[in-house]
């Protein structure tokens, strides 16, 4: 059994942060869970355009108020505590903090812990990510 407190893995090679979000890998690739799980906090006015070409990724809402805009659909849906987005479709996504954000993120395949949004706003295949 893997037991993790988030407060523990703060600051730690876990806790990985961009300009605008900070992001907590409670599991990652390594934990041989077949997928990664992380904490996710986005700042309060902060927009994110991210395409995860190579991963499925569902994200559920603990704390803030935002939206997120489907850039296939055009559409776009609230986010409040409780709302849930999967990115089944692998879907293109703009994701807006209009609050500070704390989403609760899986990703399949696992994140390895060493990617960094690429261009196109992805995340490399698990592949090159490990190497
Ligand atoms: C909700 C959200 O920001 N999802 C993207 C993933 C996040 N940046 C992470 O944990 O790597």
């Amino acid at each position: 059994m893997i037991v993790r407190d988030l407060d523990k893995l703060r600051n730690t090679d876990r806790d990985v942060a961009d300009a605008d979000w900070t992001s907590v890998r409670m599991l990652l690739a390594d934990d041989g869970m077949g997928f990664s799980f992380h904490i996710t906090t986005l700042k309060a006015g902060s927009e994110h355009t991210f395409h995860y070409k190579h991963h499925f990724e569902s994200v559920y809402c603990i704390q803030g108020r935002g939206s997120i805009t489907d850039l296939g659909s055009g559409e776009t849906h609230q986010i409040r505590p409780g709302v849930m987005y999967a990115l089944n479709l692998h879907d293109h996504h703009t994701l807006r903090a209009e609050e500070e954000l704390v989403m609760a993120c899986c990703f399949n395949p696992p994140v390895t812990g060493n990617e960094v949004h690429r261009e196109d706003g992805s995340y490399a295949p698990a592949e090159e990510a490990a190497e």
